[in-house]
């Protein structure tokens, strides 16, 4: 059970490759497909989904996919469930499990990611299905007064008793406390918030018995806030990424996949390859979403005569990300 857990954790951050977020949740899906003029039906979610995994080749550049409930539960065109054809093309099947970012409780501005009703039951009828790994996305914004202790706590709590429910079910938990880029505050500032949110999250993962070694990190990088006019270059940003990450991360974990966060397909990519160049303990790689399918999603739009070209933006991504990590 722990060989396989490690086995998978390791295959999920192996070079060349890193992880496809495409788990957006029904209602970011739908604003996303509306955006470009495309119907918000199950039916196209659906097809969406279909036109990225189906993609040439898109093994050599991606470990695992990780999908929403929805995507799931449905079906390709030639019948077979998303997580299993996902899997015939040599690729790992993950689960989007928390419901959902809600406010906290007396923490005006701030969120707790909900989800722990029920979820032992759910990771096991998911694992039933097919699924090998799982993700959970904590938020923490920076702004006056915030965060609070108060919400660092609440959601790495939340965090590492997702992840010990994962382990228990054999399932590789993905930990994604993800610090927003919204905001005026310097790349200083997002350091120092980053590394109190991984030092919360690693206690409780502590407390929590989860195995590191069976974990994969999914963290922001270490950027200014998007109104800060702060510019910092790929080589100042993976500095004070990498920094932050060793400070706090123990050499057991089984790897870091960033997420993109907003930055542009271009942006998120050079920040990565500038983090290569610095000796790290785990493999840093990527699990972006909209980093890795804006192109493929404006591309495509709907239009059915239009998949290869979505297919061939995408992997006119995955591609540069996969040469970064490699
Ligand atoms: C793909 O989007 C994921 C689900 O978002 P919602 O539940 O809010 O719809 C999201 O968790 C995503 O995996 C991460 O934010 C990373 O995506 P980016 O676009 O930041 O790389």
């Amino acid at each position: 059970m722990i060989e396989a857990l490690h086995g998978t954790a390791r295959a999920m951050v192996s070079r060349p490759r890193g992880i496809l977020a495409a788990d957006e949740s029904i209602g970011t899906m739908s604003s996303r497909l509306e955006k470009v003029g495309v119907a918000a039906t199950a039916d196209n979610r659906r097809d969406y989904r279909e036109m990225l995994v189906t993609t040439p080749e898109l093994h050599e550049g991606i470990s695992g996919v990780i999908l929403s409930d929805e995507t799931f539960n449905q079906k390709l065109s030639d019948g077979n469930t998303f997580p299993l054809a996902v899997h015939a093309l040599n690729i790992l099947p993950g689960i989007k499990v928390d419901t959902g970012a809600k406010d906290l409780a007396l923490s005006p501005g701030e969120k707790i990611t909900e989800g722990l009703d029920g979820l032992r039951e759910r990771l096991r009828d998911y694992v039933s299905r097919g699924a090998r790994f799982a993700k959970w996305r904590a938020v923490i914004t920076i702004g006056e007064g915030r965060p609070t202790e108060r919400a660092l706590r609440a959601n790495a709590h939340a965090l590492a008793r997702y992840a010990a429910l994962c382990q228990e079910s054999v399932l590789v938990p993905i930990v994604e406390p993800e610090v927003l880029m919204d905001g005026d505050h310097t790349i200083e500032r997002c350091a120092e918030v980053t590394r109190a949110a991984l030092e919360y999250l690693l206690a409780e993962l502590d407390d929590a018995g989860v195995d590191l070694a069976g974990t994969v990190l999914k963290p922001n990088m270490v950027v200014p806030g998007t109104t800060s006019g702060q510019q910092a270059s790929p080589e100042e940003i993976a500095e004070a990424t990498v920094t932050t990450l060793r400070a706090v991360l123990p050499e057991t974990l089984a790897g870091v996949a960033f997420l993109s966060g907003g930055q542009s397909p271009e942006v998120a990519t050079a920040n990565l390859a500038a983090m290569q160049k610095h000796e790290t303990p785990w493999p840093l790689t990527f699990s972006f979403g909209r980093a890795l399918v804006d192109p493929a999603l404006k591309a495509w739009h709907g239009d059915s005569a239009l998949i290869s070209a979505g297919q061939q933006a995408l992997a006119g991504r995955v591609q540069p990300n996969s040469a970064a990590v490699a």
